[in-house]
């Protein structure tokens, strides 16, 4: 039995195509700066994302911490959304490594308001911390790959130009974002001072983030990232693909959207399973179990036994997640597979 994977769209592997580019990539020693597919990556998603210079990262996890670190003195706040993956799951790297301290903010389906931001923000009083950072997500992982709309960015824009604090985002999936929106990369990117752009995400690369903001941030971000054991020799083979990545992949991010939707609508089919549809707009589906009477791990392990494989991201909540290495009819049977687990 072929298994179809929607843990995430992490696990996507290189194609044909992506393989030949890596194996032709020019190299060099990037620490010295004489990589230059690593440049053409960092040149082509400083102009994608309309920022002026871009920094070839491990990974996600490690471009929000090296922008972290470079927005911010140790013992700062850093406002978040509440479920924001730099809280949920990046082993608290912002406290253990940058000393700062997360202030959760409650979104509406993920998507931060400026209310509650500005009420967020610490005032001037000698027994406060300083708030440093403002950190969107955009999609935003838990919430079920929601979307933040280029308006509600710049109202919590206009926030913090008033308190005069950056903006991060957490952009991991904002092509999504982009293509579900149907704005070109460089308008969602505007509002912030800062984003983090995942290559191994839906774009389908083995490997690889960016992050894109001000020559000066970016200069000093390249030294945290050295700091960070991120400084990479012949990264060239990994930015091939990313750039492949970027010239095939992008556009399909329609298909995984329309494909999660098919997924959703059929979920939502299933006695026992609930979904808020409207959270359902890009390639992530999280249901609530809870009336199926068992837990999110405990079917998960029965999907697995039919050949499925999805992640428990709670106890009574599951998440599917499309992704270029899944079709449409693999989402079909996916839903039969799911039905007869439930029915077993
Ligand atoms: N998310 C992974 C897991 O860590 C949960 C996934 O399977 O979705 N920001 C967001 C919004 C993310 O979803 C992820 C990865 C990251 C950052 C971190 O990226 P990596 O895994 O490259 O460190």
């Amino acid at each position: 039995m072929r298994y179809i994977d929607l843990r995430s769209d992490t696990v996507t592997v290189p194609s044909e195509g992506m393989r030949q580019a890596m194996y032709k990539a020019e190299v060099g020693d990037d620490v010295y700066g004489e990589d230059p597919s690593v440049r053409r990556l960092e040149e082509l998603m400083a102009e994608l994302s309309g920022k002026e210079a871009a920094l070839f990262v491990t990974s996600g996890t490690q471009g929000n911490l090296v922008a972290l670190l470079t927005h911010c003195d140790r013992g700062a706040e850093v406002i978040l959304e509440a479920e924001a993956h730099i809280f949920f799951y990046e082993v608290g790297g912002m406290s253990a490594m940058g000393g700062l301290i997360p202030v959760r903010v409650r979104g509406e389906r993920g998507v931060l308001q400026p209310d509650a931001v500005r009420a967020a923000i610490r005032g001037q009083n000698i027994h406060f911390p300083h708030t440093g950072l403002i950190c969107l997500e955009n999609t935003h992982n838990r919430a079920g790959g929601t979307v933040t709309t280029i308006e509600q960015m710049e109202a919590v824009r206009q926030v913090a130009k008033d308190f005069g604090i950056p903006i991060h985002m957490d952009g991991a999936r904002l092509f999504n974002a982009a293509v579900a929106l149907g704005e070109p990369l460089a308008k969602m990117s505007a509002p912030v001072d800062s984003v983090s752009i995942c290559l191994s995400k839906g774009l389908g690369a083995p490997v690889g983030s960016v992050l894109c903001g001000s020559r000066d941030f970016i200069e000093k971000a390249r030294k945290y990232r050295k700091m960070l054991g991120g400084g990479m020799r012949q990264a060239g083979v990994l930015a091939a693909a990313g750039i492949y990545a970027l010239q095939h992949n992008v556009d399909r991010l329609a298909e995984d959207h329309a494909n999660a939707r098919l997924l959703a609508e059929g979920l939502a089919n299933i006695p026992g399973i609930a979904i808020d549809m409207d959270s359902v707009q890009t390639n992530i589906v999280v249901c609530d179990v809870a009336g199926t009477e068992r837990t999110a791990t405990q079917l998960t392990t029965r999907f697995l036994e039919h050949g499925v494989r999805a992640n428990a991201t709670g106890e009574y909540t599951i998440r599917f997640v499309t992704h270029l290495d899944v079709t449409r009819e693999d989402c079909q049977v996916a839903l039969e597979r799911i039905k007869l687990a439930l029915n077993g």
